[in-house]
């Protein structure tokens, strides 16, 4: 058919077969091919029923969306679809992999579905700030019933062959994708089998018609962790047509809102996203076909919040683990602070109940560092002091074997300095964790000044493979997730001294999308944490200091910013904070003025998009989508808004470094200057995204 769609037959089976690597995606020339075959099979009087199936390592996952945003190419999906829904013939999909978004949608036109067993069917659109496009909304509901299929389409959470089977989306599951589909195709021949059309089975709606409340029930609890998000309830509302209208009426709808979405922010910005994350694992600077140094066991240094943390990450991909400590005593807690964090996991369903000994069978703990001897990839996560990691990287240098891997998850420190110790700086750089470590998806790779290439493109595969997100930072204080963040909390402290409260900076940045405001943030890492980091330093930050001095050192102790009532994490504002900030301004002689919602959000976030424009000019990133990856999965920025040099994109660079001018003016802090890179972009009218493009 074409030259990535090809038509076969099999005596009385026809076998379209999509080849379109890497993932089969549907691109008007899979479109097209696929249309055509269909068309062609349909039309052949030998040909009693046609298998749909895929060539290379999935089934199809999903529309193209590199083709969203530009002129829409005949034919579309849903054309494809009714082709298929109407030719007549018995259509049976041979699902492999994943079959995802429009590549499930296209399996639903089908009139049988098969899958191999490690097969996943999923409508993830929603991750993508949009709703199924092709009639997912309509037939998946009428596939497996409306509680299951919005719950799906909500989430965007996939299911496997087994529990796909189970409630009806397939028929079979099969070894050989296509072998099993055909062979299941010639039993419908045989058997004569009815065609099963979903559009005109409502079999599965009929409860849900009846009682509402099995529908809305299942959307609610789908929408549950729903932040400023518009995709999910567009999703909901999309499948609850299916209770209500009839599907032309309702495929109308659907197409209608996916239109509107799709050309909406948050699509944009969610997708902008999909690209980003790709993109970063993507080393830049390295001598092409690098390859990554094979990684069969890690060993982690220190079984502490992070060391432990660490290890269940590299547990949970099933790679096996040396853990190392000073002590037994320590071992133990650090191993039991697993375990219980393992059975919990396991008690509310979020892993296989004999996931937990599974995986603690993987993590062997002992003492001594001369245990690293078999392992390939070392990750130290001890005590974030210079002196510390310099001993444990010379007994490292000493006990590793040629070739491992030596990583520090410092957030901060200078790799540079502690590769110095080595013997072999080429095999030493970072792999900065984000705490909780099980469960934060960023890993920031340390590139180091010596660093080898192959060591680099190690650790982004290895990140990878544990389910984490690689971004490559240079070094420099804070690399760039933190160094922003402290762009961003030295504003928030000087505006408790202008006039803003704690509650009110907080509330600014939350309904911006942010998990938790600054404030927040500093109770539940402790304050005391900054205070004798200060005074090590010899500085002060005079209202912060008053607060350490009082005992109010966050939520451990009851009290900070905020205060917190017994057993409770939740921040409540306090009278006798506000009274502190108003006495330390007095004794400063400060006069506090209102300051408005719209300067604080303002002070918030253009302060680090000028580091993150200092951070590029500095190299210590490559790209800014890489430092949109660092927020959006190391600090929570909302997935709609892209990151921040997204949003500064948005807002128009121009604005920002004009606001950044007048506060540099009006709080009398020249850091606050728009950087060279971001005024220049400014005067050239261009944006952070033209700088990838020029690249
Ligand atoms: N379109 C275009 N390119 C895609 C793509 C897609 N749908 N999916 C993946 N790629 C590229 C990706 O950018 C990367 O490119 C390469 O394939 C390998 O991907 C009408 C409107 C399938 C689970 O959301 O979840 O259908 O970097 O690194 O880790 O209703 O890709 O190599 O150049 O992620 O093995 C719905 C998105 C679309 C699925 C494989 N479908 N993809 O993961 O490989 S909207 C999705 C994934 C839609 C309909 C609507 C994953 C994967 P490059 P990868 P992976």
């Amino acid at each position: 058919m074409n030259d990535v769609v090809k038509l076969e037959r099999h005596d009385v089976i026809a076998v379209v077969t999509v080849n379109s690597p890497p993932v089969n995606a549907l691109s008007a020339a899979v479109r097209r091919g696929i249309f055509e075959s269909i068309k062609t099979a349909a039309a052949d009087p030998e040909v009693q029923a046609i298998v749909l199936a895929c060539a290379g390592r999935t089934f199809i996952a999903g529309a193209d969306i590199t083709e969203f945003g530009k002129p829409p190419q005949s034919p579309s999906l849903n054309e494809v679809i009714a082709e298929i829904e109407n030719c007549g013939k018995p259509v049976i999909a041979a699902i492999h992999g994943t079959a995802l978004g429009g590549g499930l949608e296209i399996t639903l036109g089908c009139h049988f579905r098969v899958a191999t067993k490690e097969a996943k069917l999923g409508l993830p659109e929603v991750k993508l700030g949009l709703l199924p496009g092709a009639g997912g909304t309509q037939r998946l509901p009428r596939a497996v019933g409306p509680e299951l299929g919005v719950k799906m389409i909500v989430t965007g959470e996939p299911i496997g062959a087994a529990e796909a089977l189970k409630n009806g989306l397939i028929e079979e599951i099969v070894e050989g994708p296509a072998s099993g589909a055909e062979a299941f195709a010639r039993k419908v021949v045989a058997e004569k089998r009815p065609l099963r059309i979903l559009r005109n089975d409502d079999s599965k709606l009929a409860a849900a018609r009846a009682d509402r409340s099995i529908f809305t029930n299942a959307a609610a609890a789908a929408n549950k962790k729903n932040r400023g998000l518009e995709a999910p309830l567009a999703c909901a509302e999309a499948v609850s047509w299916t209770l209500d209208l009839p599907f032309d009426e309702a495929m109308k709808k659907e197409r209608e809102s996916f239109l509107r979405l799709v050309a909406g922010d948050q699509s944009k910005a969610q997708r902008y996203a999909f690209f980003s994350e790709r993109e970063a694992a993507k080393v830049q600077n390295v001598p092409e076909g690098v390859k990554p140094r094979p990684v069969e066991r890690v060993a982690i240094i220190g079984a502490g919040t992070m060391g432990g943390g660490i290890a269940m990450s590299f547990a949970n991909a099933g790679i096996p683990v040396t853990l190392i400590e000073t002590g037994e005593e320590q071992l133990k807690r650090g191993m039991g602070i697993m375990q219980k964090n393992y059975d919990a996991t396991a008690a509310r369903g979020g892993i296989p109940a004999d996931a937990p000994a599974k995986r603690m069978a993987l993590i062997t703990g002992v003492v001594g560092l001369e245990n690293v001897k078999d392992a390939d990839l070392i990750i130290e996560a001890v005590f974030e002091t210079m002196a510390i990691k310099k001993e444990v990287f010379t007994a490292l240098d000493a006990y590793a074997k040629p070739g491992a891997v030596l990583a520090s998850n410092t957030s901060y420190l200078n790799i540079d300095e502690i590769a110095q110790v080595t013997k072999r700086p080429q095999d030493v750089l970072g792999m900065h964790f984000f705490s909780p470590a099980n469960v934060m998806k960023l890993c920031e790779i340390v590139r180091a000044d010596k660093t080898a290439p192959d060591a680099l493109v190690t650790a982004v595969a290895v990140a990878r493979r544990i389910a984490k997100v690689p971004a490559v930072v240079g070094v420099a204080d804070g690399f760039v997730g933190n160094r922003m963040l402290a762009a961003r909390s030295k504003q928030s402290e000087k505006l408790l001294f202008e006039g803003a409260l704690p509650q009110q900076v907080d509330a600014v940045v939350t309904k911006f999308g942010m998990p938790m405001g600054p404030f927040a943030m500093g109770d539940l890492a402790g304050l005391d944490i900054g205070w004798r980091s200060r005074k090590d330093r010899g500085i002060t930050s005079p209202i912060a200091d008053a607060l350490c001095e009082a005992g109010r050192f966050g939520q451990k102790a009851g009290k900070g910013y905020y205060k917190y009532e017994a057993g409770s994490r939740a921040p409540v504002p306090d009278p006798d904070v506000e009274k502190l900030i108003d006495d330390t301004c007095k004794s400063l002689g400060l006069t506090r003025r209102i300051v408005s919602d719209e300067e604080i959000l303002e002070r918030m976030m253009y302060p680090m998009i000028n580091e993150g424009a200092r951070i590029l000019e500095e190299k210590v990133a490559s790209r800014p989508s890489d430092i949109d990856v660092i927020w959006l999965y190391g600090y929570g920025w909302p997935i709609y808004r892209g990151g921040p040099m997204f949003y500064a994109d948005q807002v128009g660079l121009k604005h920002v470094a004009e606001r950044l001018s007048f506060y540099a003016k009006q709080a009398n802090d020249p850091s606050l200057e728009p950087s060279a890179l971001l005024k220049r972009l400014a005067d050239e009218g261009k944006t952070f995204a033209s700088l990838a493009k020029s690249a």
